[in-house]
Formats: C-alpha cells, sequence, structure tokens
C-alpha cells in the first residue's frame, strides 16, 4: 500500500488544476493514515469506525461543493469526485457514509432548504458534529420509490409523520435524516426529522455481508410530530429526491474508479512478486491479459467521470449521463474485484488484502442509488423516449 500512487495511463492529471491534486493528495493522505490501517478490522466486526468523521471533514469530504459561508469546502465537481475516488479506494463504505452526508443530507438543505435550515444545519452537517441519513427506500418501494407510502398529515402548528424507510445509511446512529414523505395530497415533499422527535427510531440492520464498515438501518415514524419549520419548502414532487440522488451517482462513478484502482494496484504488485513455476505470475499470459484489460476499463472510466465532472461543473450534465456513468464504473470496479482476486489465488480471499472486501462492498454499490438494471432503463428510456419502467 504504502508506494501507491494511483495509475494515470491517458495522463488525465494534465487536465487537473494544482488544486485538484493538493486536494487528491490530501484525501490520499488521509486514507492510507487513518483508513487502511482500520477498516479491515471494523468490516470483520461489522462496526462503523466513529473515529473517521473527523478525517472525513477535514478533507473536505462533508459537502466538498457546498458554498463556504454555509461550512462546505466551496470546490468544484471534479474535486468532489477526487475525494471520493480516494476515500472509495479505502473502502466503499467510508465513500457511502461521506455521499450520503454531501449529496443526499447536505445538498437537499442548501437547494430546498430555507435560509434558517440552512443556517442551523449545514455547518454543523459539515464539521461532523452531526450526521445526516437520507430516507427515501421503503420495504415495498425500493425501485420505485414514487409508490412511497409514508405520509404526513397537517395538525395545523405541526405535522404527523407515519411510515418507515428501510436500507438506510447511517441511519442507526444519525442526528437528522432527510424523509421523503407524501402529504395529503399525495404529492412528495423532504422533512428534516431530528433525533429525540418522540416516536422516531433508527434500529440496524445486521448480518450484511456487504458494505460491513458502514451502518445500515431501518427509520420508523409512528406519529412523529415534526415542526413546521423542518419541511423542506423550495421543490416538492419526485424530482426532489430524485435529484439528490444525481448528485450522490455523480460521486460514486468517480468513487467506484477508487475501488477498481485499489484492486488492479494490488493485483499488479502481487503478480510481479508471486513466483510460480520459476518465474512471476506477471510473466504468464493470462495475466497479463487480465492487468491489461483492468487498465483499459480503468482509463475508461477515468475519462467517463472526468468528461462528466467538466460537464457538472458547466451545469450541464444530464440524468441520463450520470446513470451510465454509475452504471458503467460500478460494474467495471466489480469486474476488475473478481479478476484481480483470482490473480491473487487463495490469498485473495483473506483479509490480508483489501480486494475481497471491495468486491463484496461493490454488490451494495450496484444495487444503491438506483440498481444496474434502472440505470440500463434510464439509458433506454433517454435514446428511444420510452419508459420501460413501467
Ligand atoms: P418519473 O415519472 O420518471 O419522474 C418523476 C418526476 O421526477 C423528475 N425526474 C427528475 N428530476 C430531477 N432529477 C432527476 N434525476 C429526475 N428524474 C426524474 C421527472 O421529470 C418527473 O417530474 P414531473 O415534474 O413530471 O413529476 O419517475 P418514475 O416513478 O417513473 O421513476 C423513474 C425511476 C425508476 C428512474 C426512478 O424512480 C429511480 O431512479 N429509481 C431508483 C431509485 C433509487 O435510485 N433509489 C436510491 C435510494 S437512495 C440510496 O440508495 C442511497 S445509497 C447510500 C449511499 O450512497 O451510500
Ligand atoms: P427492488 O426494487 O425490489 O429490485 C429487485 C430487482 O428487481 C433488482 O434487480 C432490480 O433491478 C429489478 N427491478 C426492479 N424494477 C424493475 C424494472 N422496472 N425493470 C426491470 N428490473 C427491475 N436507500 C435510501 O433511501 N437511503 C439510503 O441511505 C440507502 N442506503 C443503502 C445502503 C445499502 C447497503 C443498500 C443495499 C441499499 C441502500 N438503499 C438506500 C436502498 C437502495 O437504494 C435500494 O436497495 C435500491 O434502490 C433497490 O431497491 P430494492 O432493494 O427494493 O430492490
Amino acid at each position: 500500500q504504502d508506494v501507491y500512487q494511483g495509475h494515470d495511463y491517458y495522463n488525465l492529471d494534465d487536465l487537473l488544476s494544482e488544486e485538484h491534486k493538493l486536494i487528491r493528495q490530501a484525501a490520499r493522505d488521509w486514507v492510507k493514515r487513518d483508513v487502511s490501517p482500520i477498516i479491515e478490522e471494523a468490516a470483520q466486526k461489522a462496526e462503523f469506525p466513529k473515529s473517521i468523521i473527523k478525517g472525513l471533514s477535514e478533507i473536505g469530504a462533508f459537502g466538498p461543493y457546498i458554498p463556504e459561508e454555509y461550512g462546505g469546502a466551496g470546490l468544484d465537481q471534479i474535486s468532489y469526485g477526487i475525494i471520493m475516488q480516494e476515500i472509495e479506494r479505502g473502502d466503499s463504505g467510508v465513500r457511502s457514509t461521506a455521499s450520503v452526508q454531501s449529496s443526499l443530507v447536505m445538498f437537499p438543505i442548501y437547494a430546498y432548504g430555507t435560509e434558517e435550515q440552512k443556517k442551523k444545519f449545514l455547518p454543523k452537517l459539515a464539521s461532523g458534529e452531526m450526521m445526516g441519513s437520507f430516507g427515501l427506500t421503503e420495504p415495498d418501494h425500493g425501485s420505485n420509490p414514487g409508490g412511497m407510502v409514508t405520509n404526513f398529515k397537517d395538525k395545523g402548528d405541526h405535522y404527523l409523520l407515519n411510515g418507515a424507510k428501510l436500507w438506510i445509511s447511517n441511519s442507526p446512529f444519525c442526528d437528522v435524516a432527510v424523509v421523503w414523505a407524501k402529504n395529503e395530497e399525495g404529492r412528495i415533499h423532504g422533512l428534516i426529522v431530528e433525533r429525540g422527535m418522540d416516536g422516531f427510531s433508527t434500529p440496524e440492520t445486521h448480518n450484511k455481508w456487504s458494505l460491513r464498515a458502514s451502518a445500515t438501518g431501518e427509520l420508523i415514524f409512528q406519529d412523529v410530530k415534526v415542526p413546521k419549520e423542518n419541511l423542506l419548502t423550495g421543490k416538492s414532487g419526485l424530482g426532489a429526491p430524485l435529484s439528490c440522488l444525481d448528485s450522490a451517482r455523480y460521486g460514486i462513478a468517480w468513487g467506484a474508479i477508487g475501488a477498481a484502482l485499489d484492486c488492479y494496484d494490488t493485483a499488479l504488485r502481487y503478480a510481479k512478486e508471486r513466483i510460480q513455476f520459476g518465474k512471476p505470475i506477471a510473466s504468464f499470459q493470462l495475466q497479463q491479459k487480465k492487468l491489461a484489460e483492468m487498465i483499459t476499463e480503468i482509463t475508461k472510466a477515468q475519462l467517463m467521470a472526468l468528461r462528466l465532472g467538466q460537464l457538472k461543473n458547466e451545469g450541464k450534465a444530464t440524468t441520463a449521463q450520470i446513470s451510465m456513468a454509475k452504471r458503467n464504473n460500478v460494474k467495471m470496479a466489480i469486474k476488475i474485484a473478481r479478476e484481480a482476486r483470482q490473480i491473487l489465488g487463495g490469498m485473495g480471499i483473506t483479509g490480508d488484502y483489501s480486494i475481497m472486501r471491495h468486491m463484496m462492498n461493490l454488490e451494495s454499490v450496484i444495487t444503491y442509488e438506483g440498481t444496474h438494471d434502472i440505470h440500463l432503463l434510464i439509458t433506454g428510456m433517454d435514446i428511444t423516449g420510452i419508459a420501460a419502467f413501467k
């Protein structure tokens, strides 16, 4: 791990600014120092390592593109991507924590919240003093969030919230949850629910074989009285939560490259050192084919992510473009993890190397933020004009 410097086959660094490279180095150094040494044990024990919260905040991973006046880092979208890439080189679960906090909690409050909400929540979320979760998925509504049944009623001086969300990252320890629910007319709105409100509970989901260092759970609302000032007033309808997903999916398109780079880097070095039949296994054509295809696919994914970042910076990236990159890059990373594990032979199944953990983590990444199938259908809809979801 010590000599890892990234792989840049097409000299994409030439297209990055000095600031981008400094941000990357800071994130990379932090992952090497504070994540890599503890993450295997955290994953084995299925414990979220709370010690990383401070560091995530310090490298700008909480709200990288949220303006500094609200405590964010005020960076561009490529910086956001680079930070996600470096974090996911360490672990997809750690990147999940940052994705949720930034794109799914801070973004909706920043984009759709009142000035009071922004001032109250954003600086604390940026510093990690407050941790957030995002409740869209329900037990019976995953790919089809528009069918949600969680609902709130106007009770004059407050709203009364009922329902349940499942598969929620950060839920077991979150201080606040951005929750999507239908009003009495069936229109979807976002509400900020705070820990301590009566009737709000967050049981943890156990027995995951994937994303074990990330805490996942439920959000349960039983007659929760939510103050009216906690409604996100800036946007309603399914488009509001979906626009947050655009931001998180973009970060995942970069993040997956980090996991793939770590697997490739590990496999390349192992192949050069491991001797069988009197030669390094890297000298056998079958292993070279695997490694050559890995770096080719990584390079294509890097090009896609960088161009998407440029489009995001210009405010031109479409939902369909983001879907294509999320789908392609996560699939690329899973394939590389599987091939890399084989290059390590039996050693590849142990926790002495990161590959098997990445491989298992990526099974969540390919499912959350829209499944592999759903993203294909988004592309299909974009090119044909016909939605095949329903
Ligand atoms: P559809 O009729 O297509 O759209 C409903 C309304 O939303 C608008 N819209 C968008 N607006 C902004 N941004 C987007 N990306 C948008 N996509 C659609 C659309 O224009 C429409 O507006 P209006 O005004 O006409 O009402 O909706 P649909 O019900 O047919 O569903 C489409 C579909 C299937 C693509 C969508 O539901 C979907 O993406 N499903 C996947 C669900 C998903 O991704 N869930 C993720 C949950 S969060 C999570 O997984 C976090 S993981 C934690 C981590 O990152 O670590
Ligand atoms: P389903 O929607 O039931 O899908 C099952 C299968 O059917 C999939 O293969 C899917 O592709 C396929 N399918 C569904 N509809 C169609 C269709 N129309 N056409 C073709 N195939 C279809 N959600 C949140 O709101 N917040 C979070 O923080 C969050 N964190 C998560 C963390 C983890 C570890 C995991 C695993 C999930 C998380 N999710 C979160 C939920 C995630 O977004 C959903 O799991 C995902 O959207 C899929 O929903 P589902 O699991 O209900 O699967």
